[in-house]
């Protein structure tokens, strides 16, 4: 029996029309509907979910337009033991990704969705990710069974008819196909194929599983598309900073899941930054290229945050508060008696009742979390009081600075920069960071996440390394490249750098670098902010006595660091280009 057709195809696009209706043979649902991602569509599916019990209306008067989901316990995070890229060799996957045959994999997805949406929805979601008119934006179609998802694909990409506009009857764009299934992780499947510009995800109605252009399409078929297309696909903020005197400088910094770039993308400088301004164009996805000014541009793909709530305060990030006070979905976390949201770090005393993120009464008594620590604000870009006049530029903005940083307690210093390049390159490809709840699996273990792109690089790690080599010779004004650990501690434990925005330091002697306007000493690591350079005026409880132990370089544990590389060395030793491995030689010598 053939679909009922809940709304008429919104483009004439063979393509995509024949990929639907062959999805719409093998799935079976019992209505399609094509979305267009207008007012009057949301305001239906919001309905619809609410009716269904997939969102709960928060209150109106303190939240307008938000709304709640509440997920199944086993589906609060990435599951990367459950992610897949189906490439035709296992040598094109590399040793850091789970590989399947395409042909294997299809076979077995195949029977899962094999009347997977019998009695269900299917929507048809066509996205931009990217400004409109831009020559580096990307179009994608997710079908799915989810009305969170295409509820939250609206928040999180450019949604509706102006992908099909910016697609025309081009048939280059990425097919994603979405089943829940009964949301089981048994029986989820993150699969990607970058050979065939599809996705297809099982079993799961997580955020980084489901919404699939972030992770899926933005990074992992990205990361590969890039290489083929000489770009960079990355997991990356982006901000624009500015000084009193108006100079402007962008930078992007790469950190693993849940180690603050959201909140470093909306940096609000301290009181002693009179004239200085941060602004976001995003805060977790960089696609960069080359630009004919020879400079390297970035694009933010992504149309809203996802953001990790906990921790997230009027003190730590205004600027996302404000993002999330309308339009937002919020996921996991805490609700009040009268339907407002909580989570722990949101405010300095704690209700004295709550209905926690599993639907259960909670006092403060109660021995787990309100709000499970994975919990997340989906919201769109626009309400940001940050948000850069830029983010919607079709060029993109130019690249001044590269970041790389990791949740370290040890060994890292604050910051220091590259020699060069190569030496960058080398930089983040050793990036360390201890988990955190963005992933299943244990938090606070120390692990190798090149480039934070460990659970992303949809191919070999090896040859993304050699790919980010290769770019040298693309731009001829390169960024500079950095690295920063804002969570080293001291011997009792505290953090020794204050973090947040007082980042905004470290970020100002960065762009100084980028300007030539700020000194640097030479350091077994690399150049280093001289004490005079890096302004700690009006800094309460920290000095240059503080600011030393934060830099310090322990030779003793540096050695214990250079030989835990040897795990990534090996395991990528086939592919991994020599010039790391001479970066490595290089920084054993001087240190
Ligand atoms: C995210 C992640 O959701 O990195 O951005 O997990
Ligand atoms: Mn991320």
């Amino acid at each position: 029996m053939d679909a009922k057709t809940g709304s008429k195809p919104n483009t004439t696009n063979s393509a995509v029309i024949r990929w639907v209706k062959d999805v719409a043979a093998l799935c079976q649902p019992d209505e399609i509907v094509w979305c267009n991602g207008s007012e009057k569509e949301k305001k239906l599916f919001t309905e619809q979910a609410i009716a269904a019990g997939v969102l709960i209306e928060l209150n109106q008067k303190k939240l307008p337009g938000c709304y709640y989901h509440r997920s199944k316990p086993n589906d609060v995070a990435r599951t990367e033991q459950a992610t897949f890229i189906c490439t035709e060799t296992a040598h094109e996957a590399g040793a850091t990704n789970n590989w399947m045959s395409p042909r294997e994999m299809h076979n077995k997805l195949r029977g899962f969705c094999t009347g997977a949406m019998r009695g269900r929805t299917m929507y048809i979601v066509p996205y931009l990710m990217g400004p409109a008119g831009s020559p580096m934006s990307k179009v994608g179609v997710e079908i799915t069974d989810s009305i969170y998802v295409v509820l939250s694909m609206r928040i999180m990409t450019r949604m509706g008819q102006v992908a099909f506009d910016h697609l025309g009857n081009n048939e280059d764009f990425n097919r994603g196909l979405h089943c829940m299934l009964d949301v089981d992780p048994e029986r989820r499947y993150i699969a990607h194929f970058p050979q065939e510009n599809a996705i297809i995800s099982v079993g799961s109605n997580y955020g980084g599983n489901a919404l699939l252009g972030k992770k899926c399409l933005a990074l992992r078929i990205g990361s590969y598309l890039a290489q083929r297309e000489c770009w960079l696909a990355e997991h990356m903020l982006i901000l624009g900073v500015e000084s009193p005197t108006g100079e402007k400088t962008f930078v992007t910094g790469a950190f693993p899941s849940g180690c603050g770039k959201t909140n470093f993308s909306m940096l609000i400088p301290p009181p002693h930054f009179a004239g200085w301004k941060v602004t976001t164009v995003g805060d977790d996805i960089a696609w960069m290229k080359p630009g004919s000014d020879g400079r390297l541009h970035a694009i933010n793909p992504e149309a809203g945050y996802f953001g990790v709530a906990p921790g997230t305060s009027e003190q730590t990030n205004p600027n996302a508060m404000a993002t999330m006070s309308c339009d937002t979905i919020y996921t996991n976390v805490a609700l009040t008696p009268d339907l407002d949201v909580w989570w722990e770090g949101k405010t300095e005393s704690t209700p004295k009742e709550l209905i926690d993120w599993k639907g259960q009464r909670w006092t403060p008594d109660s021995k787990e979390k309100a709000a499970h620590a994975n919990s997340r604000f989906a919201a769109p870009m626009k309400n940001n009081p940050a948000l850069a006049r830029e983010a919607d530029d079709p060029q993109g903005v130019p690249i001044s600075a590269i970041i790389f940083g990791g949740r370290r307690a040890t060994t890292m210093p604050l910051v220091y920069q590259a020699f060069n390049w190569i030496h960058g390159v080398y930089v983040g490809a050793t990036m360390t960071s201890e988990t955190t709840a963005a992933a299943t699996g244990a938090v606070g273990q120390v692990r190798r996440d090149p480039m934070a792109m460990l659970p992303f690089c949809g191919y070999n790690m090896g040859h993304y390394f050699q790919h980010w080599l290769r770019m040298r010779s693309h731009i001829p004004i390169l960024p500079r490249i950095f690295h920063v650990n804002w969570f080293r501690k001291d011997e009792s434990g505290k953090y020794l750098w204050p973090g947040y925005g007082e980042n905004m330091r470290v970020l100002k002697w960065i762009a100084e670098r980028c300007r030539g306007h700020a000194q640097a000493w030479e350091a077994p690591l690399g150049w280093v902010p001289s004490a005079d350079d890096f302004d700690l005026d009006g800094m309460k409880n920290f000095d240059r006595t503080r600011l030393a132990k934060a830099q310090a370089i322990d030779t003793e544990e540096w050695r214990r660091e250079v030989l835990s590389q040897d795990g990534l060395f090996l395991k990528l030793y086939a592919d991994l280009p020599k010039e790391l491995t001479f970066q490595r030689e290089l920084l054993v010598s001087r240190l």
